[in-house]
């Protein structure tokens, strides 16, 4: 049987799976569907997508399958009784998941003779298609490499390695640092809020400070990986007299203060480890030895349960 090399299957068609089989669509690629709920894909055949009747008719149409559902659990539960049908196929597999998920469904493509492209796409479903967004990969560059311009269409493809775990890894931490600074843009919006400025007119100035932010990480990087952390621009110690005064503010206007209390908390360990005269960067020391003392405390409890 010959392919068209661009024909695509999509498994999963919830938000994003949908948002994905609709670029693909727009572009012009031959796209096959499938979801568990079958109505779903209504909205696409109408576009022109063509349905299939089951995963494995699904796999059986293009050499390049995207599976995003909504965790591992439902891959396996699709992909699991027809395994056998993805010898020779390209999986990219978009579903959000641990390191560890998408290193063991890598093992797992592979016994079927799949070749496996773990992904983690880095916006929401209106920013498919947009070249600006990440896509980013790791595993198979062989799978990358012969179908990105396919790919490519979603957004833009950032190859990060050949451990099928990285995508993950990265996609938890760039989501830890997406929810830390939505929440302390959240936090300065009640504040400022609390004076009857609206979110709207302090956004644009919370923007702008963004791009100083941009500056500190770039010159704290350097710093991290070096493990000398000047402390020439602002010491810990003068950022933990700082944020006093938003804990002050906040309090005084019936804010919640729990996310500053933390961060204060991190600075007084830092400090208390002996980098109050160093850069903020130095955090990163107490951070570190916090994931060692959890798994050292892991450890501790799974041979205490034994
Ligand atoms: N939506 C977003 O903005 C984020 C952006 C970053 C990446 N995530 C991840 O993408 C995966 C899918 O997310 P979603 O937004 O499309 O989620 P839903 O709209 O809830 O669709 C879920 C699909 O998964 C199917 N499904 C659920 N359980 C099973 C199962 N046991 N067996 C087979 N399929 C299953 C569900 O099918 P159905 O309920 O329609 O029958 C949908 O197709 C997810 O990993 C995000 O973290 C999205």
């Amino acid at each position: 049987m010959s392919f068209d090399r661009s024909a695509v299957t999509v498994i999963g068609l919830g938000s994003m799976g949908s948002a994905l089989a609709a670029t693909l669509l727009e572009r012009g690629h031959a796209t096959t569907v499938w979801n568990r709920s079958a109505h779903k894909a209504q909205a696409l055949v109408d576009r022109g997508a063509r349905p299939a009747a089951t995963p494995e008719e699904a796999i059986a149409a293009s050499p390049l399958i995207i599976v995003c559902v909504l965790d591992y659990d439902a891959l396996h539960t699709t992909l699991d009784p027809i395994a056998d049908s993805l010898a020779g196929k390209a999986v990219v597999n978009l579903t959000s998941g641990t390191p560890e998920q998408a290193q063991e469904a890598a093992a797992w493509a592979r016994s079927y003779g799949a070749d496996y492209l773990d992904g983690a796409i880095m916006t929401t479903p209106p920013g498919v298609g947009n070249p600006e967004m990440m896509f980013l990969y790791s595993g198979s560059q062989t799978v990358l490499d012969a179908h990105r311009p396919t790919l490519a269409t979603l957004g833009e493809p950032l190859l990060l390695g050949a451990d099928p775990g990285l995508a993950s890894l990265y996609d938890a931490a760039l989501l830890g640092l997406m929810w830390s600074t939505m929440t302390g843009w959240l936090h300065g919006t009640a504040l400022v809020g609390a004076e009857k400025t609206e979110a709207t007119a302090f956004t644009p100035v919370a923007i702008r400070w963004l791009s100083a932010v941009n500056g500190f990480l770039t010159t704290y990087a350097s710093q991290v990986d070096a493990g000398r952390y000047p402390g020439d621009d602002a010491t810990v110690d003068v950022q933990i007299a700082a944020i006093d005064h938003l804990l002050h503010a906040a309090a005084a206007r019936g804010i919640d203060n729990a996310l500053p209390e933390l961060l204060k908390a991190t600075m007084e360990r830092t400090r208390d480890a002996g980098h109050g005269s160093d850069s903020y960067a130095s955090v990163i020391e107490v951070l570190r030895k916090g994931t060692k003392e959890e798994t050292r405390r892991k450890a501790q409890e799974e041979v205490g349960s034994v």
